[in-house]
């Protein structure tokens, strides 16, 4: 969602500073990257106080379990967080889903990094880690997943997000955690993997009303909206909603699944009960997930999940919001069967049972990223590419590209 390339030539005063590996140290490097932390961490040396804050500002731990301080994180993401390039749409995180993604087993208040004006009290910049495992190739990192920068827009360009990475930085050392994982719009020295933003129209009228999606020139808004016709009900033979009972077979059928990867997080019963099973306490629903339990064997065979994330249409008269949903993680048999084939059709089986699925909870549109087995499918599902990339990257780890990622650097 953030800027391209227009990042590539910058200096990078900061970033320089920092355990990253630079554009021109992996592009010399090419195969004969010896993979591991960049820098060792001597816990003793790391600095017990918090960095110093500019003058009228003041650092401050935001207790999310007060609903009033998830509030006014909700409020500060709201007006503040990411935007396209165009500025016509802006991440719409509900309450819900800061909940879900910022008290995920582990969680530490302390990583939920504040900056208040001392006068007025009010909150100006946020910042957040959560304790993930995370395998590279055959390492499995015990890290931290860096999410939900933000300053507000009055402060920007004041050098105050290096503050706040520092901060967040200083705050995993304390703990022993020593790497970190994160994805931003914008190009940083140095992605390990790119992927490009998918979009499937479900209420194509709407997204085209709004801005988002053009109108091609050799079709017509009546052909668009048959483009993107869905059947009423989902096709899968024993597709259900995925219960707790359900748990310990898809916990494992993920694990051996994304062990087909070469990075991926790796989920303990425990994560998986907090990402994938929909809290019955959660005021709107945030996540979806759906099995197939095979009707002769009572197998459960296939999984898939998705959740919501709206954008706001900025300044529109008619539509205040996009509902969309992100296809999250998923899992299948048949990626483990002799034969390879199998593979492809069964997930276009499963993803247009997903989109029916989205289209019936009122979504008006499924987003996706080019990462998993995702290219078996995208196309055949009428989703189109976007505009926006996402670039992955790695603090205080030095890897080879994954492959199959865009490279980075050749996107305009
Ligand atoms: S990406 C979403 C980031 N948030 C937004 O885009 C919201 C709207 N924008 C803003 O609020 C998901 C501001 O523009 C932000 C920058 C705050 C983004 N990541 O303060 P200055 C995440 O949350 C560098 C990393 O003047 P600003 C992931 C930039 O390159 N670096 O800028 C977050 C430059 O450094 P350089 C970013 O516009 C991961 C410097 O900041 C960045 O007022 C964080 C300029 O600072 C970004 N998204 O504020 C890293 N955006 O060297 C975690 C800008 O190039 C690292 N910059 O001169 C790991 C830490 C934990 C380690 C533990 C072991």
């Amino acid at each position: 969602p953030q800027g391209k390339n227009v990042k590539d030539m910058a200096s990078h005063a900061f970033w320089k500073t920092q355990p990253v590996p630079s554009f021109d140290e992996m592009a010399a490097a090419k195969e004969k990257i010896v993979e591991g932390p960049i820098k060792e961490i001597d816990i003793e040396k790391v600095d017990k106080n918090p960095s110093p804050m500019y003058p009228g500002f003041e650092w401050v731990t935001m207790d999310l379990e007060d609903e009033k301080q998830l509030e006014e994180v909700y409020e500060l993401l709201t007006n503040h967080y990411v935007e396209d390039q165009e500025a016509m749409f802006r991440f719409r995180y509900s309450p819900s889903f800061l909940n879900w993604a910022l008290k995920a087993p582990g969680w530490r208040k302390d990583w939920h990094v504040g900056v208040r004006a001392s006068a007025s009290g009010k909150l100006v910049a946020f910042i957040s880690g959560i304790p993930i495992e995370l395998r590279v190739r055959d390492k499995v990192l015990n890290c931290s997943e860096i999410n939900f920068l933000c300053v507000h827009k009055k402060l920007r360009s004041k050098r105050l997000a290096p503050v706040l990475i520092k901060e967040v930085t200083r705050r995993c050392y304390v703990h022993g955690v020593f790497q970190a994982v994160y994805t931003v719009g914008s190009l940083l020295p140095t992605p390990i993997s790119t992927c490009r933003y998918f979009h499937r129209a479900i209420n194509w009228e709407k997204l085209y009303d709004v801005g988002f999606s053009p109108l091609p020139h050799n079709s017509t808004k009546q052909r668009q909206i048959v483009r993107y016709k869905l059947p009423d009900e989902t096709l899968t033979p024993g597709l259900r909603e995925l219960e707790a009972k359900d748990v310990d077979t898809v916990v494992d059928l993920l694990r051996r699944y994304l062990e087909r990867m070469d990075m991926a997080q790796v989920y303990s019963k425990g994560e998986f009960e907090h990402w994938m099973v929909p809290s019955a306490n959660s005021k709107e629903q945030v996540v979806w997930s759906y099995v197939v339990e095979d009707p002769e064997t009572k197998k459960v065979t296939d999984f898939f999940s998705f959740y919501n994330l709206e954008s706001t249409v900025i300044g529109h008269k008619t539509h205040n919001v996009i509902k969309a949903a992100y296809l999250f993680y998923y899992a299948t048999e048949t990626a483990f069967a002799k034969d390879e084939s199998l593979l492809k059709p069964r997930l276009n089986m499963l993803m247009k049972d997903a989109l029916i699925l989205a289209k019936k909870e009122n979504f008006d549109v499924v987003n996706s990223l080019t990462l998993l087995d995702n290219p078996l499918f995208l196309e055949d599902q009428r989703f189109g590419a976007g505009d926006g990339s996402l670039h992955y990257y790695l603090y205080n780890y030095r890897a080879a590209p994954l492959p199959g990622g865009i490279d980075a650097r050749s996107q305009s």
